[in-house]
């Protein structure tokens, strides 16, 4: 008779693909409406130590499984400037979903220093750019510092087509706010988001450069997938319009223009001051500065 062990090497054996349904996610997503989601809460007194001490597996902002090896490499982009209170609940939160959901991940905070009107399309350019120098991720999520996803079966991975994953917040009654609507969070591969030369550069201020992505995915024959309004939802941490992103009003004239500068404006015009990328324990912050274009 052969003994068990025999011909077993002493090491691990390689690790297969993680499964495509996370063990982690809750069993009950059948006990509508309830399964998977979470009704969240924010502690005012909550510091980054605590949310540092709750993540001990997560190193310089990234994480992956060991268990198995993740089906893709996310990079998260968060644009910011002066929203540390809602960066300290993103992360307290985004942590926990994204490792539930066995992601191989990295969150990037790309910061945007000095006080020219904010860019946030422009930023989520540099984030893409400066990630793809530390490690080829496959899949890019871009997303507002203020949206906390409630459900864990949105899943934060890449699909055959961009894909828009806010469908509903509680500040609009968790309703589409309007048909092409792209905004707060969305989701597209390496090659995807090349295809279309990334965002413009030229939106300054509050709105428009999520349309204008938009329209780029579509004029590259692309759709916009959505996951199903049950699972697509986000609570809004509430905050009035900040000093500095005051409403941007060129952009529908810029919105006009998409077809004629898509290609000139966007990854391969992106110019920036880049002033520092530090590994903190929990995200990598990118600083930028827009005020002087080198
Ligand atoms: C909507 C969109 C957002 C974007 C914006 C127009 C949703 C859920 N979100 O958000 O994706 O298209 O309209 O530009 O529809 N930020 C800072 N500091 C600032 C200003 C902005 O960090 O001083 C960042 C932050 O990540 C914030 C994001 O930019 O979440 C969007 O700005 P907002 O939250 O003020 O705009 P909002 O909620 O209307
Ligand atoms: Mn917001």
């Amino acid at each position: 008779k052969m003994k068990l062990t025999e011909g077993v090497p002493a090491t691990k054996p390689p690790q297969g693909p993680c499964p495509a349904l996370s063990p982690h996610l809750p069993k009950a997503y059948c006990t509508f409406p309830t399964g998977g989601a979470s009704k969240l809460t924010f502690s005012p007194s909550l510091t980054l130590e605590e949310v540092q001490k709750e993540n001990p597996q997560v190193a310089e902002g990234r994480y992956h499984p060991t268990e198995c090896s993740a089906l893709q490499r996310v990079a998260i982009l968060i644009p910011h400037r002066n929203r540390e209170r809602h960066l300290l609940y993103l992360l307290e939160h985004l942590h926990p979903f994204l490792q539930r959901q066995q992601l191989e991940y990295g969150i990037y905070v790309i910061h945007q220093a000095g006080s020219t009107k904010f860019n946030r399309a422009k930023l989520l350019n540099v984030g893409y750019l400066e990630a793809l120098k530390e490690e080829n991720w496959d899949c890019f999520i871009f997303h507002d510092v203020d949206l906390v996803p409630e459900n864990d079966f949105n899943i934060y991975m890449c699909d055959r087509q961009p894909k828009h994953l806010v469908v509903g917040r509680n500040s609009t009654g968790y309703r589409l706010r309007y048909q092409g609507y792209f905004g707060g969070v969305t989701a597209l591969t390496r090659d995807q988001f090349s295809k279309v030369n990334g965002f413009s550069n030229n939106y300054w201020g509050w709105g428009g450069e999520d349309d204008d992505l938009r329209i780029r995915v579509e004029m590259q024959k692309m759709r916009v997938m959505r996951p199903s309004a049950d699972v697509a939802r986000y609570t809004m941490i509430f905050h009035n319009r900040d000093h500095g992103n005051e409403e941007n009003r060129e952009r529908m004239k810029l919105l006009r223009q998409v077809s004629r500068t898509w290609k000139t404006d966007g990854l391969n015009s992106c110019s920036y001051t880049l002033l520092s990328v530090e590994h903190n324990p929990l995200y990598i912050n990118i600083t930028v500065d827009f005020s002087m274009q080198p």
